[in-house]
């Protein structure tokens, strides 16, 4: 039953049962990465966990993509602004096709493909290397630029958090975005409240963001999404594709270190390794959100 959960999700039709198998998903994905990092004694929990229910929903729901031709001219793009969260984009990615799941066991060893930060050279279906904060929403608007001048029609997706909009690079790029106006271009913002060493509201409060990103030009979606609920980050992608203009922008609140109640929102557990006693004591929480999911699409 698990191995297919994979091909269950993308083969379903039916929305809301689409949204229980990719929650399924997204939960078995937590558990994967939670080990990984475990093992390795490296990477980050925080921020690959808050935003591990959007990125599932975008590869294996939202996105054009082939994962035989990880360069195919006309696939949609994502940018993970936010480049430390790349345990989850490999584990994403490997799901979805581009590698062998069994290669996130040598997750940023030397020589690996899978670094500690995501290379566009060394890992098929990353579309762009990240980790440097505030650089992807930049990158995203050249993207959705150079396919107007080629007249494609694929779509950009750029995922920021909290600390990538602290950078003053992100608000020129949003600036030029309001400008130029580029087609297909999206913002996905991951609001889970934390940064690397304390509150967003302590270290560059964004509020109102969302007013901000509106006098910049953007066409920002009218909720603040739970990005940790699949059904929910349906209904945000049902109410970006009511929206007219581009560029557009979304905002999802989400839980830093979700799926392990004692490390939701706590900084220290942005990217601490996770040491036997977290471990130990977090994974059945892992475990029985996975099989209450999965309970869902039996
Ligand atoms: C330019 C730059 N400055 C500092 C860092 C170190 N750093 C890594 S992650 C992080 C905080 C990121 O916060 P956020 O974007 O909110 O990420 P999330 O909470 O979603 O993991 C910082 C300051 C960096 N990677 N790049």
């Amino acid at each position: 039953m698990n191995q297919n959960l994979e091909q269950r999700a993308l083969a379903e039709k039916d929305m809301p049962s689409k949204a229980r198998l990719l929650a399924a998903l997204s939960n078995r994905f937590r558990m994967e990465i939670f080990d990984v990092l475990h093992k390795k004694q490296t990477g980050h929990w925080g921020g690959s966990a808050s935003a591990c229910d959007i990125v599932t929903a975008l590869y294996f729901h939202r996105m054009r993509l082939d994962p035989l031709v990880p360069l195919w001219e006309d696939r949609d793009r994502f940018v993970l602004s936010k480049g430390h969260a790349s345990p989850l984009l490999y584990t994403v990615l490997a799901h979805r096709g581009y590698f062998p799941p069994p290669l996130l066991g040598s997750f940023r060893d030397l020589d690996s493909s899978l670094q500690g930060h995501p290379c566009m050279n060394k890992t098929p279906g990353v579309d762009m290397s990240t980790g440097a904060l505030g650089h992807g929403i930049s990158v995203g608007v050249g993207m959705a630029l150079a396919a107007r001048l080629k007249q494609k029609n694929f779509k950009t997706y750029v995922m920021v958090g909290e600390g990538c909009l602290d950078e003053g690079q992100s608000w020129e790029a949003l600036m030029s975005a309001g400008k130029f106006k580029p087609w297909g271009l999206t913002l996905l913002v991951d609001n889970n409240d934390v940064q690397l060493d304390g509150t967003s509201r302590e270290i560059m409060p964004l509020e109102p963001l969302g007013d901000k990103l509106r006098a910049f030009g953007w066409n920002v979606a009218p909720a603040l999404y739970d990005g940790n609920n699949m059904q929910d980050i349906f209904t945000s992608f049902e109410a970006l594709d009511a929206m007219e203009f581009w560029p557009k922008a979304v905002l999802y609140k989400t839980a830093k270190g979700k799926g392990v109640s004692f490390m939701e929102g706590k900084s220290a557990w942005h990217g601490a390794p996770i040491d036997k006693d977290s471990y130990e004591a977090g994974r059945p929480e892992l475990v029985s959100a996975f099989e209450r999911a999965l309970a869902e699409v039996r």
